[in-house]
């Protein structure tokens, strides 16, 4: 048995995001995002034709929301801002958004609940999209307007922002493999995607510096690490490529100010050079004060088998690897392996200036949880308590070795819609019972995690 404490001031926290909980999708004054289009014109595709008007109820229940998380011992909370709900026309500000959020905001401080806002989590509004979404330029300005509405009218209550939830995932899922509107196929399109993003954060962040300079601002990156199936020189490459496009496309201009030349390198090899402007290179030296790393599952690659030249598809570059001894959690289907975020936390003391981060999100998604509810109605959700200390088990050891990590984030507080997969896996310390008016109740986890906050530590009786 050991004593695991973490440093003093730890963040014990959840995150979110707005249109996963809050519901209200197209009340309030709120205009419509791709989701809000998607689920009307494709219901289908969505799992038990749950789609995005509800979700979760925040909306109404964000008071007694607040005081749940005091009751498990949160300290920090992020949530979004919809940019859909504070600027339906993109332009005007939506005064009922202004009051909702302040009012959701205090409450969150008033329970001892330090907030950290992001200003975009999946959620593009669809009177953007019909010019283009991030494909076109025009986004960039869009995003830096309503990033610098956001900072004046919630700076006074939020000190902690962040501009992006997960950027690439976007990319990918938008432009790359279907499972996010507009659902193109395009390479080189997805590339201008992810640019476009790119230079959307740096301008928020330099709105940030003007607007709110005693504060401090980050990005929520997934970091997917990549371990590739052998020292070959082939698969190495693969490795390269995987983690230039997945890991270091946004984590290098964030923190060091400038796109990799490797990447520059790579993109041009395939004919895959995104659109720039002159100025670009000034924008993209607003770097970040901290980074916020969702972690879930690494990334196995193996070289190719037959890839096209130039690539057409990111798997011209590397192919999955099916790791033989890979633990799966099979009601996500990905891989389970804590030992990750060890690395990861080498990562960022070695090659990002030991710049301060924290884990923004992680947890396991269960489907059918109501298979483990005892007679009181508690989900004995134990895999879940496992599974986190797990993973706290190393990043422990990381902050030992001297990562400057100052928190750890689960995903989620309360369960929440999962864009195409509904409500199918649950990730939260509270359940949602979608039969009786959204009811919440507590899961043991919750309890557990309220003992962790408090000790700022856990014992762990697996190790020695
Ligand atoms: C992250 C997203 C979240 C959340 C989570 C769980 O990538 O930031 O929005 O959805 O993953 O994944 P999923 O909901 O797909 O099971």
């Amino acid at each position: 048995m050991t004593t695991k404490q973490f440093p003093k001031g730890f963040l014990w926290g959840a995150a979110t995001s707005a249109p996963q909980t809050e519901g209200h999708s197209l009340e309030n004054g709120k205009s419509k995002t791709t989701w809000d289009y998607w689920y009307e014109t494709s219901p289908e595709k969505f799992n038990d034709a749950q789609g995005p008007k509800n979700t979760s109820n925040l909306y109404e229940m964000y008071a007694e929301d607040c005081k749940r998380m005091q009751e498990i011992g949160l300290n920090s909370y992020r949530t979004s801002i919809a940019w859909a709900r504070l600027l339906p026309d993109g332009k005007t500000v939506n005064e009922e958004a202004v009051a909702f959020y302040r009012d959701y905001f205090k409450k969150i401080k008033e329970n001892g609940v330090a907030p950290i806002i992001n200003l975009f989590h999946f959620d593009m509004p669809m009177w953007l999209m019909e010019k283009g979404g991030w494909e076109a330029r025009e986004s960039v300005a869009a995003f830096a307007f309503y990033a610098k509405t956001a900072f004046e009218l919630f700076g006074d209550l939020v000190t902690d922002w962040t501009t992006f939830n997960e950027p690439i995932v976007h990319v990918e899922m938008g432009y790359l493999y279907g499972y996010h509107y507009p659902a193109i196929v395009d390479f080189k399109k997805a590339v201008q995607v992810g640019y476009h993003t790119l230079l959307a954060h740096a301008a928020a962040v330099k709105e940030f510096r003007a607007v709110l300079p005693t504060g401090k601002i980050g990005i929520i990156l997934n970091i997917t690490p990549t371990y590739t199936r052998s020292t070959d020189y082939a698969d190495q490459k693969a490795g390269v490529a995987s983690d230039l496009l997945n890991t270091k496309s946004f984590l290098d201009p964030a923190v060091h100010g400038k796109v990799s030349q490797e990447l520059i390198d790579l993109l041009a090899e395939n004919q895959l050079t995104p659109k720039t402007k002159e100025h670009d290179k000034e924008l993209l030296q607003n770097t970040v004060d901290f980074i916020g790393l969702n972690y879930y599952h690494p990334h196995r690659v193996k070289a190719p088998q037959n890839p096209a030249v130039p690539a057409k598809m990111p798997e011209d570059l590397y192919e999955p690897y099916d790791w033989p001894e890979k633990r799966i959690n099979p009601y996500r289907g990905w891989e389970i392996y804590p030992e990750a975020l060890y690395d990861v936390a080498m990562m960022m003391k070695n090659e990002y200036n030991n710049l301060p981060w924290f884990v923004s999100e992680n947890g396991m998604g269960v489907a059918d949880e109501e298979r483990f509810m005892d007679e009181k109605g508690m989900i004995q959700d134990d895999y879940r308590i496992e599974f986190m200390v797990e993973h706290l088990n190393y990043l422990h050891k990381g902050i030992e070795a001297g990562s400057n990590c100052f928190g750890y984030h689960t995903w989620t507080f309360i369960d929440c819609w999962s864009w195409l997969n509904g409500y199918r896996n649950r990730y939260g310390f509270y359940r949602v019972d979608l039969e009786d008016h959204y009811k919440r109740s507590l899961k043991k986890s919750g309890l557990w995690f309220k003992e962790v906050s408090q000790n700022n530590g856990y014992t762990d009786a697996s190790s020695t």
